[in-house]
């Protein structure tokens, strides 16, 4: 038995060309062989998004549906109920998800949404399940309200590379996002820090994205891999489609510079193939988002998945189960 792969925040440029740009075979059996020492490989997290915010947002990012800056005709939303999240929860436990997680449409939360907020976590916690929230960019003070009411995961993508970053979004700062990261890890919840791919970017850009994951202070719990979904009337509705195989060296990547890390296989897979996905799975990917619907764009449907799990054998993940050994 090898030692297992150790974890390193010092990863270097250089290092992490070599490693992407390895032999495809070369790439998969390592990142396949690091997957095995730290998780089961036939186990597969499944994790439920719903939108307790939608539209409207200040912000400008290229990619998204819900920016009020972009051409996308989606309408705003108030904050949702407390109560129609817990019900929407439930739903999703008996579904066999074991992570719920809460996405709004905001540069950040305003204080006079906190105690509503505080109130989902603290119910969907009761159910027993793990809680998420993804609501932009945090001061201090909320980040300490949003983990005393028991808040497991927060998820702040970087989304791109610090170089690409001002092509796709203007209205903050890659080191605006930094910041969030650092006061959400610092606070003791757990991060969940990815990005997009297929926005136009080069490959030196995914490779810098993953780079800078693994050299924060700490690697993220969980890092969200999305395939760009392109949307409608959005500055990226055209961006050409990234070759399948760059979005797999991705994967591969994330798992071999993050190697404890759940790696999820996030938005996109209704355009992958289930032999990609299977792809993505053996390249080090063990978690997906299930149910019909992300936040606004769609996903496959829960049947698809569980036939796809069956053909493969892959089981779903318990609950507090992070697979190390
Ligand atoms: N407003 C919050 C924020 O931006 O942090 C939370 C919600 S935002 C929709 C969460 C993440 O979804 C983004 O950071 C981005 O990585 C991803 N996302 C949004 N639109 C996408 C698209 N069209 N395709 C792929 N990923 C997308
Ligand atoms: C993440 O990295 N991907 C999820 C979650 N974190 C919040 C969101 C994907 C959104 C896809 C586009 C949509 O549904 O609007
Ligand atoms: Fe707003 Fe988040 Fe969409 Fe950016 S990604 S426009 S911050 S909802």
């Amino acid at each position: 038995m090898l030692d297992a792969a150790p974890i390193r925040t010092d990863w270097t440029r250089e290092e992490a060309e070599a490693i992407y740009n390895k032999p495809f075979m070369d790439l998969l059996f390592q990142a396949h062989t690091v997957h095995r020492q730290y998780f089961d490989p036939n186990q597969v997290q499944k994790s439920k998004l719903l939108s307790i915010k939608t539209g409207g947002c200040a912000e400008d990012c290229a990619y998204c549906s819900q920016s009020a800056r972009n051409g996308a005709q989606l309408s705003a939303s108030k904050l949702i109920e407390v109560q129609r999240v817990i019900a929407e929860a439930r739903k999703a436990k008996e579904g066999g998800a074991t992570r719920y997680c809460m996405g709004a449409a905001w540069r950040s939360p305003k204080d006079r949404d906190m105690a509503a907020l505080e109130a989902m976590v603290q119910g969907v916690k009761d159910l027993g399940m793990e809680t998420c929230m993804t609501l932009g960019m945090l001061e201090e003070e909320q980040v300490f309200r949003l983990r005393d009411a028991g808040l497991d995961y927060y998820n702040h993508n970087i989304d791109t590379s610090e170089r690409y970053y001002s092509e796709i979004i203007t209205t903050r700062t890659f080191a605006d996002r930094i910041d969030t990261l650092n006061r959400v890890r610092e606070a003791g919840i757990k991060v969940c820090s990815g990005g997009i791919v297929g926005m136009g970017e080069q490959q030196l850009d995914r490779i810098d994205m993953m780079l800078a994951l693994a050299t924060l202070e700490a690697h993220p719990d969980s890092v969200p891999v999305n395939m760009l979904i392109p949307i409608a009337d959005t500055p990226l509705a055209d961006v050409e489609k990234l070759d399948p195989i760059e979005f797999v060296r991705s994967v591969a990547l994330a798992r071999i510079l993050m190697p404890k890390s759940h790696v999820r296989l996030s938005a996109g897979r209704t355009d992958m193939s289930d032999e990609m996905q299977a792809m993505c799975f053996f390249a080090g990917a063990n978690s997906i988002f299930v149910g019909d619907t992300l936040l606004t764009a769609d996903n496959p449907e829960e049947d698809k998945d569980q036939q796809l799990f069956d053909r493969l054998g892959i089981t779903a993940m318990a609950v507090g189960c992070d697979g190390s050994r």
